[in-house]
Protein backbone atom coordinates (compact mmCIF):
# COMPACT_ATOMS: atom_id res chain seq x y z
CA UNK A 1 0.00 0.00 0.00
CA UNK A 2 1.31 3.90 -0.96
CA UNK A 3 2.14 5.61 1.89
CA UNK A 4 1.21 9.07 0.14
CA UNK A 5 -0.71 11.61 2.54
CA UNK A 6 -4.24 12.25 1.56
CA UNK A 7 -5.29 16.15 1.40
CA UNK A 8 -8.30 17.05 3.12
CA UNK A 9 -8.18 20.56 2.02
CA UNK A 10 -8.78 23.18 -1.30
CA UNK A 11 -5.80 24.47 -0.43
CA UNK A 12 -7.11 28.46 -1.50
CA UNK A 13 -7.73 31.15 0.49
CA UNK A 14 -11.13 30.98 2.09
CA UNK A 15 -11.98 33.99 2.33
CA UNK A 16 -11.33 34.40 -1.38
CA UNK A 17 -13.89 31.91 -2.58
CA UNK A 18 -16.64 32.97 -4.94
CA UNK A 19 -19.14 32.21 -2.17
CA UNK A 20 -18.16 35.42 -0.54
CA UNK A 21 -18.78 37.62 -3.86
CA UNK A 22 -21.36 40.03 -3.88
CA UNK A 23 -23.12 38.82 -6.90
CA UNK A 24 -22.43 35.10 -6.38
CA UNK A 25 -25.31 32.48 -7.61
CA UNK A 26 -25.14 29.66 -5.45
CA UNK A 27 -25.31 26.37 -7.31
CA UNK A 28 -28.77 24.47 -6.90
CA UNK A 29 -29.92 20.83 -7.18
CA UNK A 30 -32.04 20.66 -10.14
CA UNK A 31 -35.36 18.94 -9.79
CA UNK A 32 -35.16 17.63 -13.20
CA UNK A 33 -35.02 13.57 -13.55
CA UNK A 34 -31.74 12.47 -13.59
CA UNK A 35 -30.29 11.85 -17.22
CA UNK A 36 -27.36 9.39 -18.44
CA UNK A 37 -23.86 11.97 -18.25
CA UNK A 38 -23.46 12.96 -22.53
CA UNK A 39 -19.84 11.53 -23.55
CA UNK A 40 -18.92 13.51 -26.21
CA UNK A 41 -18.25 11.75 -29.50
CA UNK A 42 -14.17 11.42 -30.36
CA UNK A 43 -13.65 13.46 -33.63
CA UNK A 44 -12.87 11.61 -36.50
CA UNK A 45 -9.94 12.73 -38.60
CA UNK A 46 -10.28 13.41 -42.24
CA UNK A 47 -7.03 11.34 -42.37
CA UNK A 48 -4.54 9.85 -40.48
CA UNK A 49 -1.72 8.77 -41.83
CA UNK A 50 1.83 7.59 -39.44
CA UNK A 51 2.85 11.03 -39.49
CA UNK A 52 -0.14 13.64 -39.85
CA UNK A 53 -3.86 13.76 -38.89
CA UNK A 54 -6.36 15.77 -40.93
CA UNK A 55 -9.40 17.61 -38.90
CA UNK A 56 -12.52 19.71 -39.89
CA UNK A 57 -13.86 21.32 -36.93
CA UNK A 58 -16.86 23.55 -37.31
CA UNK A 59 -18.33 26.19 -35.28
CA UNK A 60 -21.66 25.60 -35.50
CA UNK A 61 -25.14 26.84 -33.82
CA UNK A 62 -27.74 23.65 -33.15
CA UNK A 63 -30.11 23.03 -30.37
CA UNK A 64 -30.00 20.67 -27.63
CA UNK A 65 -32.70 18.81 -24.84
CA UNK A 66 -31.21 20.41 -22.02
CA UNK A 67 -34.55 20.39 -19.87
CA UNK A 68 -37.49 19.01 -20.58
CA UNK A 69 -39.90 20.74 -22.72
CA UNK A 70 -38.29 23.49 -24.89
CA UNK A 71 -34.65 22.16 -26.77
CA UNK A 72 -32.30 25.40 -25.43
CA UNK A 73 -30.41 27.00 -28.78
CA UNK A 74 -26.51 26.63 -28.54
CA UNK A 75 -23.28 26.64 -30.49
CA UNK A 76 -21.12 23.91 -30.45
CA UNK A 77 -17.70 22.76 -32.50
CA UNK A 78 -19.13 20.13 -34.60
CA UNK A 79 -21.77 19.67 -32.60
CA UNK A 80 -24.63 21.23 -31.23
CA UNK A 81 -22.96 22.38 -27.74
CA UNK A 82 -19.73 22.42 -26.39
CA UNK A 83 -18.20 19.85 -29.02
CA UNK A 84 -17.12 16.71 -30.03
CA UNK A 85 -13.58 15.53 -28.26
CA UNK A 86 -10.35 16.40 -30.37
CA UNK A 87 -7.55 13.69 -30.46
CA UNK A 88 -4.34 15.11 -31.37
CA UNK A 89 -0.79 12.11 -31.43
CA UNK A 90 1.96 13.64 -29.71
CA UNK A 91 4.45 13.82 -32.56
CA UNK A 92 2.44 14.05 -35.34
CA UNK A 93 1.49 16.89 -37.94
CA UNK A 94 -1.94 18.53 -37.32
CA UNK A 95 -3.89 19.61 -40.37
CA UNK A 96 -7.17 21.58 -39.90
CA UNK A 97 -9.63 23.43 -41.68
CA UNK A 98 -11.33 25.69 -39.25
CA UNK A 99 -15.24 26.11 -40.75
CA UNK A 100 -17.63 28.95 -39.40
CA UNK A 101 -20.99 27.99 -40.04
CA UNK A 102 -22.28 30.60 -36.89
CA UNK A 103 -23.71 33.82 -37.62
CA UNK A 104 -21.07 35.91 -36.83
CA UNK A 105 -16.97 35.55 -36.28
CA UNK A 106 -15.41 33.59 -33.94
CA UNK A 107 -12.19 32.10 -33.47
CA UNK A 108 -10.55 28.79 -32.38
CA UNK A 109 -8.25 28.90 -29.45
CA UNK A 110 -5.94 25.94 -28.76
CA UNK A 111 -5.60 26.34 -25.09
CA UNK A 112 -2.44 24.68 -23.54
CA UNK A 113 -1.03 23.54 -26.90
CA UNK A 114 2.71 24.76 -27.68
CA UNK A 115 1.69 26.03 -31.07
CA UNK A 116 2.70 29.64 -32.82
CA UNK A 117 0.62 32.59 -32.20
CA UNK A 118 -0.95 34.88 -32.82
CA UNK A 119 -2.87 32.87 -35.81
CA UNK A 120 -2.37 29.38 -35.04
CA UNK A 121 -2.98 30.00 -31.61
CA UNK A 122 -6.47 31.14 -32.35
CA UNK A 123 -7.04 34.53 -29.94
CA UNK A 124 -8.41 37.52 -31.08
CA UNK A 125 -6.05 38.05 -34.19
CA UNK A 126 -7.67 35.29 -35.88
CA UNK A 127 -11.18 35.70 -36.56
CA UNK A 128 -12.76 33.27 -38.62
CA UNK A 129 -16.01 35.33 -40.77
CA UNK A 130 -19.28 33.36 -41.00
CA UNK A 131 -19.22 31.02 -43.85
CA UNK A 132 -15.79 31.23 -44.19
CA UNK A 133 -13.29 28.55 -43.46
CA UNK A 134 -8.99 28.91 -43.19
CA UNK A 135 -6.40 26.14 -42.52
CA UNK A 136 -3.78 26.08 -39.74
CA UNK A 137 -1.16 23.47 -39.08
CA UNK A 138 1.40 22.11 -36.94
CA UNK A 139 3.37 19.71 -35.25
CA UNK A 140 2.10 18.29 -32.03
CA UNK A 141 5.04 18.30 -29.56
CA UNK A 142 3.73 18.10 -25.94
CA UNK A 143 3.14 15.51 -23.50
CA UNK A 144 -0.30 13.89 -23.07
CA UNK A 145 -2.23 16.17 -21.63
CA UNK A 146 -6.13 17.21 -20.88
CA UNK A 147 -6.35 21.09 -22.86
CA UNK A 148 -8.90 22.40 -24.36
CA UNK A 149 -10.35 24.21 -27.27
CA UNK A 150 -12.68 27.28 -27.21
CA UNK A 151 -13.62 30.40 -28.43
CA UNK A 152 -11.91 33.71 -28.16
CA UNK A 153 -12.85 36.44 -30.18
CA UNK A 154 -12.51 40.09 -28.11
CA UNK A 155 -14.50 41.07 -26.50
CA UNK A 156 -17.20 38.72 -26.97
CA UNK A 157 -15.16 35.50 -25.37
CA UNK A 158 -17.58 34.85 -22.65
CA UNK A 159 -20.64 35.16 -24.61
CA UNK A 160 -19.47 32.74 -27.16
CA UNK A 161 -18.30 30.00 -24.06
CA UNK A 162 -21.50 30.38 -22.73
CA UNK A 163 -23.28 29.66 -25.80
CA UNK A 164 -21.21 26.12 -25.88
CA UNK A 165 -17.82 27.10 -27.66
CA UNK A 166 -15.87 24.54 -25.74
CA UNK A 167 -14.56 21.48 -25.94
CA UNK A 168 -11.65 18.92 -24.82
CA UNK A 169 -8.78 18.02 -26.80
CA UNK A 170 -6.63 15.24 -25.48
CA UNK A 171 -3.13 14.94 -26.94
CA UNK A 172 -1.75 11.43 -26.29
CA UNK A 173 1.75 9.76 -25.97
CA UNK A 174 3.91 6.88 -25.52
CA UNK A 175 4.45 7.81 -22.07
CA UNK A 176 1.24 7.80 -20.77
CA UNK A 177 0.28 5.18 -22.94
CA UNK A 178 2.67 2.83 -20.86
CA UNK A 179 1.05 4.16 -17.18
CA UNK A 180 -1.30 2.35 -15.62
CA UNK A 181 -4.29 4.84 -16.24
CA UNK A 182 -7.80 3.33 -17.80
CA UNK A 183 -7.90 4.62 -20.83
CA UNK A 184 -11.24 3.24 -22.49
CA UNK A 185 -12.40 6.36 -23.45
CA UNK A 186 -16.32 6.99 -22.98
CA UNK A 187 -16.38 3.77 -20.62
CA UNK A 188 -13.41 4.31 -17.88
CA UNK A 189 -12.08 7.59 -19.66
CA UNK A 190 -14.13 10.48 -19.74
CA UNK A 191 -14.55 13.93 -20.22
CA UNK A 192 -15.94 15.86 -17.51
CA UNK A 193 -16.88 19.68 -18.44
CA UNK A 194 -18.01 21.34 -15.64
CA UNK A 195 -20.17 24.45 -16.12
CA UNK A 196 -22.79 26.29 -14.65
CA UNK A 197 -26.66 28.00 -16.34
CA UNK A 198 -29.46 30.50 -15.97
CA UNK A 199 -31.80 29.11 -18.10
CA UNK A 200 -34.90 31.86 -19.01
CA UNK A 201 -37.78 31.59 -20.79
CA UNK A 202 -38.58 28.70 -22.90
CA UNK A 203 -35.32 27.36 -21.57
CA UNK A 204 -33.11 29.39 -23.76
CA UNK A 205 -29.96 31.36 -22.60
CA UNK A 206 -29.75 35.25 -22.44
CA UNK A 207 -26.38 35.81 -21.58
CA UNK A 208 -26.79 39.45 -21.74
CA UNK A 209 -29.46 39.87 -19.12
CA UNK A 210 -27.11 37.41 -16.74
CA UNK A 211 -24.26 39.48 -17.59
CA UNK A 212 -22.16 40.39 -14.50
CA UNK A 213 -18.96 42.10 -15.23
CA UNK A 214 -16.84 39.96 -12.21
CA UNK A 215 -18.42 36.88 -14.52
CA UNK A 216 -21.35 35.21 -15.39
CA UNK A 217 -23.02 32.44 -13.15
CA UNK A 218 -25.99 30.27 -13.09
CA UNK A 219 -27.91 28.01 -10.82
CA UNK A 220 -27.95 24.67 -12.87
CA UNK A 221 -24.97 22.71 -12.69
CA UNK A 222 -24.53 21.51 -16.22
CA UNK A 223 -22.17 18.86 -16.87
CA UNK A 224 -20.84 17.45 -20.03
CA UNK A 225 -23.83 19.39 -21.56
CA UNK A 226 -26.39 17.32 -19.14
CA UNK A 227 -28.43 18.77 -16.23
CA UNK A 228 -28.74 16.10 -13.32
CA UNK A 229 -26.23 13.22 -14.64
CA UNK A 230 -25.36 10.44 -13.58
CA UNK A 231 -22.84 7.18 -15.08
CA UNK A 232 -23.25 4.13 -14.78
CA UNK A 233 -19.63 2.38 -12.97
CA UNK A 234 -18.70 -0.28 -15.18
CA UNK A 235 -15.27 -0.96 -14.03
CA UNK A 236 -13.41 -0.32 -10.56
CA UNK A 237 -11.60 2.65 -11.58
CA UNK A 238 -12.76 5.51 -13.00
CA UNK A 239 -10.74 8.31 -14.93
CA UNK A 240 -12.54 11.87 -14.94
CA UNK A 241 -10.60 14.40 -17.22
CA UNK A 242 -12.15 17.29 -15.37
CA UNK A 243 -12.48 20.63 -17.13
CA UNK A 244 -13.42 23.86 -15.19
CA UNK A 245 -15.22 25.24 -18.40
CA UNK A 246 -17.05 27.52 -16.48
CA UNK A 247 -17.09 31.43 -17.30
CA UNK A 248 -16.62 32.26 -13.60
CA UNK A 249 -17.38 29.45 -11.32
CA UNK A 250 -15.06 27.67 -9.10
CA UNK A 251 -15.36 23.71 -8.24
CA UNK A 252 -14.58 23.08 -5.12
CA UNK A 253 -15.31 18.59 -5.69
CA UNK A 254 -15.87 16.17 -3.07
CA UNK A 255 -17.46 12.84 -3.60
CA UNK A 256 -20.15 11.33 -0.97
CA UNK A 257 -18.76 9.98 1.91
CA UNK A 258 -15.18 11.78 1.29
CA UNK A 259 -14.41 9.18 -0.90
CA UNK A 260 -10.73 9.08 -1.69
CA UNK A 261 -9.39 10.10 -5.31
CA UNK A 262 -6.26 11.00 -7.00
CA UNK A 263 -5.22 13.41 -9.32
CA UNK A 264 -2.44 12.14 -12.27
CA UNK A 265 -2.53 15.12 -14.33
CA UNK A 266 -2.79 18.79 -14.37
CA UNK A 267 -3.45 21.41 -17.28
CA UNK A 268 -0.25 20.18 -19.07
CA UNK A 269 -0.16 16.42 -18.62
CA UNK A 270 1.04 13.56 -16.44
CA UNK A 271 2.02 14.96 -12.47
CA UNK A 272 5.46 13.77 -11.31
CA UNK A 273 3.26 11.91 -8.45
CA UNK A 274 0.01 11.34 -8.20
CA UNK A 275 -1.65 13.28 -5.54
CA UNK A 276 -4.43 11.89 -3.22
CA UNK A 277 -7.04 13.89 -2.01
CA UNK A 278 -10.63 14.27 -0.90
CA UNK A 279 -11.13 17.56 -1.90
CA UNK A 280 -9.75 19.54 -5.08
CA UNK A 281 -10.80 23.31 -6.41
CA UNK A 282 -10.84 24.15 -9.46
CA UNK A 283 -10.27 27.97 -10.72
CA UNK A 284 -11.54 28.22 -14.76
CA UNK A 285 -9.82 26.75 -17.42
CA UNK A 286 -7.88 24.86 -14.97
CA UNK A 287 -7.90 20.69 -15.89
CA UNK A 288 -7.07 17.73 -13.32
CA UNK A 289 -6.91 14.47 -14.44
CA UNK A 290 -8.41 12.26 -11.58
CA UNK A 291 -8.83 8.68 -10.93
CA UNK A 292 -11.56 7.35 -8.69
CA UNK A 293 -11.20 3.66 -7.24
CA UNK A 294 -14.76 2.26 -6.37
CA UNK A 295 -13.38 -0.67 -5.10
CA UNK A 296 -15.27 -0.76 -1.52
CA UNK A 297 -18.66 -0.51 -3.34
CA UNK A 298 -20.71 -2.50 -4.88
CA UNK A 299 -23.70 -2.85 -7.33
CA UNK A 300 -26.62 -0.80 -6.32
CA UNK A 301 -24.53 1.99 -4.43
CA UNK A 302 -24.38 5.35 -5.58
CA UNK A 303 -21.28 7.67 -4.95
CA UNK A 304 -22.18 11.56 -5.85
CA UNK A 305 -20.03 14.35 -6.80
CA UNK A 306 -20.94 17.53 -5.13
CA UNK A 307 -19.46 21.52 -5.47
CA UNK A 308 -19.40 22.31 -2.20
CA UNK A 309 -22.74 20.98 -0.75
CA UNK A 310 -24.58 20.92 -3.77
CA UNK A 311 -24.72 17.26 -5.74
CA UNK A 312 -23.42 17.72 -9.87
CA UNK A 313 -23.05 14.18 -10.53
CA UNK A 314 -24.33 10.90 -9.29
CA UNK A 315 -22.20 7.86 -10.20
CA UNK A 316 -24.19 4.36 -10.61
CA UNK A 317 -21.89 1.37 -9.34
CA UNK A 318 -23.00 -1.55 -11.66
CA UNK A 319 -20.99 -5.26 -11.77
CA UNK A 320 -17.23 -4.63 -12.25
CA UNK A 321 -14.57 -6.85 -12.05
CA UNK A 322 -11.75 -6.07 -9.10
CA UNK A 323 -8.69 -4.50 -10.83
CA UNK A 324 -5.91 -4.22 -8.08
CA UNK A 325 -3.84 -2.03 -10.01
CA UNK A 326 -1.80 0.26 -7.92
CA UNK A 327 -0.06 3.61 -9.44
CA UNK A 328 3.72 3.63 -8.71
CA UNK A 329 4.87 6.76 -6.90
CA UNK A 330 6.70 8.31 -9.55
CA UNK A 331 4.78 8.93 -12.87
CA UNK A 332 6.96 10.92 -15.23
CA UNK A 333 9.86 13.47 -15.13
CA UNK A 334 8.86 16.59 -16.04
CA UNK A 335 11.20 19.06 -17.87
CA UNK A 336 12.43 22.12 -15.18
CA UNK A 337 15.16 23.87 -17.27
CA UNK A 338 17.37 26.32 -15.72
CA UNK A 339 16.39 29.78 -15.55
CA UNK A 340 18.36 31.53 -18.53
CA UNK A 341 21.39 33.89 -16.92
CA UNK A 342 20.87 37.31 -16.86
CA UNK A 343 17.38 37.06 -18.00
CA UNK A 344 14.87 39.63 -16.51
CA UNK A 345 11.90 38.78 -13.90
CA UNK A 346 8.37 39.87 -15.62
CA UNK A 347 5.66 41.31 -13.31
CA UNK A 348 2.04 40.97 -14.15
CA UNK A 349 -0.45 42.61 -11.80
CA UNK A 350 -3.85 41.76 -11.73
CA UNK A 351 -5.92 44.67 -10.07
CA UNK A 352 -9.37 45.62 -9.57
CA UNK A 353 -12.72 43.41 -9.74
CA UNK A 354 -15.64 44.48 -12.20
CA UNK A 355 -15.21 47.41 -14.68
CA UNK A 356 -11.90 48.35 -12.96
CA UNK A 357 -10.44 45.12 -13.57
CA UNK A 358 -6.79 45.83 -15.05
CA UNK A 359 -3.70 44.61 -15.69
CA UNK A 360 -0.29 46.32 -15.01
CA UNK A 361 -2.79 49.09 -14.66
CA UNK A 362 -3.91 48.85 -17.96
CA UNK A 363 -6.77 47.51 -20.16
CA UNK A 364 -6.34 45.22 -22.78
CA UNK A 365 -4.90 46.43 -26.52
CA UNK A 366 -4.82 44.45 -29.44
CA UNK A 367 -2.36 46.29 -30.87
CA UNK A 368 0.08 46.43 -28.11
CA UNK A 369 3.09 44.34 -26.91
CA UNK A 370 3.19 44.54 -23.48
CA UNK A 371 6.26 42.44 -22.71
CA UNK A 372 8.35 40.30 -24.77
CA UNK A 373 10.78 37.02 -24.39
CA UNK A 374 12.96 35.27 -26.46
CA UNK A 375 12.53 32.15 -27.72
CA UNK A 376 14.39 29.30 -25.85
CA UNK A 377 14.93 31.36 -22.71
CA UNK A 378 13.58 29.92 -19.74
CA UNK A 379 12.40 33.07 -17.27
CA UNK A 380 10.61 33.74 -14.08
CA UNK A 381 6.98 35.98 -14.59
CA UNK A 382 5.81 36.88 -11.11
CA UNK A 383 2.11 37.26 -11.06
CA UNK A 384 0.15 39.28 -8.36
CA UNK A 385 -2.76 39.82 -7.26
CA UNK A 386 -3.45 42.95 -5.78
CA UNK A 387 -7.03 42.44 -4.37
CA UNK A 388 -7.20 42.65 -0.84
CA UNK A 389 -8.53 39.34 1.34
CA UNK A 390 -11.13 41.07 3.12
CA UNK A 391 -13.25 42.15 -1.00
CA UNK A 392 -10.88 39.89 -3.05
CA UNK A 393 -11.17 37.03 -5.42
CA UNK A 394 -8.66 34.65 -6.88
CA UNK A 395 -8.07 35.38 -10.52
CA UNK A 396 -7.02 32.57 -12.58
CA UNK A 397 -4.21 33.24 -14.34
CA UNK A 398 -3.16 32.26 -17.89
CA UNK A 399 -0.63 32.24 -20.83
CA UNK A 400 -1.34 31.20 -24.53
CA UNK A 401 1.62 29.40 -25.78
CA UNK A 402 3.12 27.46 -22.89
CA UNK A 403 3.35 25.17 -20.31
CA UNK A 404 4.93 26.63 -17.40
CA UNK A 405 6.14 25.66 -13.97
CA UNK A 406 4.60 26.91 -10.47
CA UNK A 407 7.73 27.77 -8.57
CA UNK A 408 6.14 29.15 -5.69
CA UNK A 409 3.12 31.27 -3.99
CA UNK A 410 4.49 33.94 -2.02
CA UNK A 411 7.89 32.18 -1.52
CA UNK A 412 6.32 28.93 -0.45
CA UNK A 413 5.76 25.75 -2.01
CA UNK A 414 3.23 25.71 -4.52
CA UNK A 415 0.05 23.15 -3.49
CA UNK A 416 1.10 19.52 -3.66
CA UNK A 417 -0.95 18.85 -6.98
CA UNK A 418 1.15 22.15 -9.05
CA UNK A 419 4.24 19.86 -9.37
CA UNK A 420 3.33 19.56 -12.92
CA UNK A 421 2.74 21.30 -16.32
CA UNK A 422 0.16 24.12 -16.31
CA UNK A 423 -0.91 27.02 -17.93
CA UNK A 424 -3.34 28.30 -16.01
CA UNK A 425 -2.76 29.21 -11.94
CA UNK A 426 -4.96 30.57 -9.47
CA UNK A 427 -3.22 33.32 -7.94
CA UNK A 428 -5.17 34.65 -4.30
CA UNK A 429 -6.08 38.30 -3.19
CA UNK A 430 -2.47 39.51 -2.08
CA UNK A 431 -0.40 36.76 -3.36
CA UNK A 432 3.04 36.48 -5.85
CA UNK A 433 2.84 33.08 -7.71
CA UNK A 434 6.35 32.96 -9.39
CA UNK A 435 6.42 30.92 -12.04
CA UNK A 436 9.02 29.42 -14.65
CA UNK A 437 8.16 30.19 -18.28
CA UNK A 438 10.00 28.80 -21.58
CA UNK A 439 8.14 28.88 -25.21
CA UNK A 440 9.18 26.93 -28.39
CA UNK A 441 7.61 28.97 -30.78
CA UNK A 442 8.03 33.09 -32.12
CA UNK A 443 4.19 35.08 -32.04
CA UNK A 444 2.19 37.22 -29.97
CA UNK A 445 0.43 35.66 -27.54
CA UNK A 446 -2.15 36.43 -24.47
CA UNK A 447 -1.79 36.55 -20.95
CA UNK A 448 -5.28 36.77 -18.99
CA UNK A 449 -7.13 36.30 -16.24
CA UNK A 450 -9.59 33.36 -17.11
CA UNK A 451 -12.83 34.72 -15.75
CA UNK A 452 -13.66 34.78 -19.31
CA UNK A 453 -15.63 38.70 -18.39
CA UNK A 454 -12.44 39.46 -16.55
CA UNK A 455 -10.51 39.13 -19.64
CA UNK A 456 -13.37 40.57 -22.21
CA UNK A 457 -13.29 43.13 -19.60
CA UNK A 458 -9.12 44.50 -19.85
CA UNK A 459 -7.90 41.92 -17.50
CA UNK A 460 -5.53 40.54 -20.41
CA UNK A 461 -2.00 41.76 -22.27
CA UNK A 462 0.28 40.07 -24.88
CA UNK A 463 3.85 39.76 -25.42
CA UNK A 464 5.87 38.71 -28.22
CA UNK A 465 7.97 36.02 -28.08
CA UNK A 466 11.04 36.65 -30.08
CA UNK A 467 14.49 35.37 -31.78
CA UNK A 468 16.82 38.35 -32.75
CA UNK A 469 18.10 36.56 -35.17
CA UNK A 470 14.69 36.29 -36.84
CA UNK A 471 13.35 39.54 -36.09
CA UNK A 472 9.33 39.49 -37.08
CA UNK A 473 6.78 42.37 -37.37
CA UNK A 474 2.68 41.26 -36.81
CA UNK A 475 -0.48 42.34 -38.46
CA UNK A 476 -2.21 42.78 -35.68
CA UNK A 477 -6.06 43.02 -35.85
CA UNK A 478 -8.03 45.90 -33.96
CA UNK A 479 -10.63 46.47 -31.96
CA UNK A 480 -12.80 48.75 -34.70
CA UNK A 481 -12.00 45.35 -37.57
CA UNK A 482 -14.18 43.42 -35.16
CA UNK A 483 -16.70 45.62 -34.03
CA UNK A 484 -17.46 46.57 -37.47
CA UNK A 485 -18.08 42.90 -38.14
CA UNK A 486 -19.90 42.34 -35.51
CA UNK A 487 -22.13 45.11 -36.05
CA UNK A 488 -22.57 44.48 -39.19
CA UNK A 489 -23.28 40.12 -38.78
CA UNK A 490 -26.20 41.00 -36.32
CA UNK A 491 -27.37 43.85 -38.03
CA UNK A 492 -27.32 46.61 -36.04
CA UNK A 493 -25.29 49.82 -36.77
CA UNK A 494 -21.86 50.19 -35.13
CA UNK A 495 -23.02 52.69 -32.36
CA UNK A 496 -25.88 50.41 -31.34
CA UNK A 497 -23.60 47.67 -31.06
CA UNK A 498 -23.35 46.06 -27.05
CA UNK A 499 -20.95 43.68 -26.18
CA UNK A 500 -20.79 42.92 -22.39
CA UNK A 501 -16.78 44.20 -22.30
CA UNK A 502 -16.69 46.33 -25.54
CA UNK A 503 -15.99 49.88 -23.41
CA UNK A 504 -13.10 48.73 -21.36
CU1 LIG B 1 -10.02 37.92 -12.75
Amino acid sequence: MSKRTVYTDYFFDEPAYNTHDGGFIPLEEPKTPQEPLRIPELLKPDEETSTDMYYTVIAQPGEVQLLPGAKTKTWGFNAPFLGKTILFKNGKTIHITLKNELPELTTFHWHGLNVPGPITDGGCHAPVYPGESTQIEFKCHQPAATLWLHAHPCPATAEHVWKGLATEVLVTDDVEAKLPFPRNFGVDDIPVILQDRHFHKDNQLDYIADYDPDGVQGPTPVINGTVNPYFDVTTQRLRLRLLDGANRREWRLHFSDDLKFTQIASDGGILPEPVDFTHLMLTCAERAEIIVDFKGHKPGDVVTLYCDDVPVMHFRIHEFAADNTELPDHLVDIPDPEVTAGAPVHKVVMSGMDEEVMMNGKKFDMQRIDDRQQVGHVEYWDISNTNDMSNGMVHPYHMHGTQFRVVSRNGHAPYPNENGLKDTVGVNPGETVRLKVWFEHLGVYMNHCHIIEHEDGGMMAQFEVYDPENPKTYQLMDMTTLMNAFAKERGVAVKDLYIPGMDM
